[in-house]
């Protein structure tokens, strides 16, 4: 090998490159060619090594001519790298990409049943009135659920009510009054509390359940009237009916209220004209209320001749048949996803 044969052969070497350059796209590649051309025994290297055999005073010249063509091809090594790396990277971020506007998945949400609605709205309606919520124990004793109530062993009233007993002297609750009476043995007057809660009769129909849900509320208190009684009635019928509705109250009969009364909202249908949904007569029943009988509050330690009372009860199921315009009962019962996601409105 001599001068001239070493400078055409770089001259190949350098052709060679930037034929080679020209058409390789991936890292990779690039990386197999520079090693093939700079790497430790590469083609330049080789020609460093093959600088012995020439002679001595050629060596220095030829030396210099192949570090310039190093130079050279490091420079554009580098050049087709950093060209490659951004075209690399564009291309990730093009088949990374996300189209943020696509639809997503949706969440299949659950919803609130009627009763739990309607039991909200009640406590959210009554707390702003001042009322607080006590829940007492579904299993009561024949004291709580009966005598406390003015319902002794032989009374008629407790054929009003088919009990389900667990023991001779526990049953299931058949009203939620049974709690409220323990809030009354524990608690002074000034008394203003809610109960709701499941209760249990056995009575099995198109229009009774043996498990319903129920909302009483009681207030004692120094000159508590049936006026006021009135009063809560009223606003709390214009707020979960509407405005404009109006109550009435009829004489009923309750072993623990004395004077009892039925209460009726004049028909938020038709306004009072008459309806299917009042049967005509422009009344809906609603709830039944009354004076805490004087018997009942001596029976909790409360003296009836300082202290008076109001009561009332309503069953949550019809409130929320009537709110919602459910037609049979058993719906609230039978746990059917078409009927009970219908009330998805949150
Ligand atoms: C109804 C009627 C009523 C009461 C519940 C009550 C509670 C105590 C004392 C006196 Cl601690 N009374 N509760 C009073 C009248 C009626 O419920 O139809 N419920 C579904």
């Amino acid at each position: 090998m001599n001068d001239t044969n070493i400078a055409e052969k770089l001259e190949e070497l350098k052709a060679k490159i930037e034929s080679s350059l020209s058409v390789t796209d991936s890292s990779k590649a690039l990386y197999e060619l520079k090693n093939a051309c700079l790497g430790r025994s590469g083609e330049i290297s080789e020609l460093m090594k093959g600088l012995r055999d020439l002679p001595k005073e050629e060596r220095p010249q030829a030396g210099k001519t192949i570090n310039a063509l190093r130079d050279w091809a490091e420079e554009h090594f580098a050049e087709a790298e950093e060209r490659i790396k951004q075209a690399e990277l564009k291309a990730r971020y093009a088949s990374e990409t996300i189209d943020v506007t696509l639809p997503g998945n949706r969440h299949k949400t659950g919803a609130y049943h009627p009763n739990t609605l309607i039991k909200r709205e009640l406590i959210s309606i009554f707390a702003g009135m001042g009322f607080t919520v006590f829940e007492g124990p579904e299993i009561e004793n024949d004291y709580y659920n009966f005598t406390a109530l003015n319902t002794p062993k032989d009374h008629p009233a407790r054929d009003m009510q088919d009990t389900f007993y667990v023991t001779s002297d526990l049953l299931l609750r058949t009203q939620t009054s049974a709690g409220q009476i323990r809030v009354m043995e524990k608690q002074a007057p000034p008394i203003k509390i809610l109960s709701p809660g499941k209760v249990y009769r056995s009575d099995d129909d198109a229009t009774h359940s043996p498990m319903f849900s129920q909302m009483e509320g009681l207030v004692v208190d120094k000159g508590i009237t049936l006026c006021d009684l009135k009063g809560m009635l009223d606003e709390f019928a214009a707020k979960i009916f509407g405005s404009g509705v109006k109550t009435r109250l009829r004489p009923s009969y309750f072993p623990f209220t004395e004077p009892s009364v039925e209460v009726d909202v004049s028909c938020f249908e038709c306004g009072g004209k008459g309806c299917k949904l009042c049967k005509g007569t422009g009344w809906i029943e609603v709830l039944g209320a009354g004076m805490v009988n004087r018997r009942v509050l001596e029976g909790c330690g409360v003296d009836p001749d300082v202290y008076s009372g109001f009561a009332f009860g309503m069953g949550i199921e019809r409130i929320a048949m009537l709110k919602y315009g459910i037609n049979n009962m058993k719906m609230l019962f039978e746990g059917d996803t078409r009927f009970l996601r219908q009330f998805r409105m949150q």
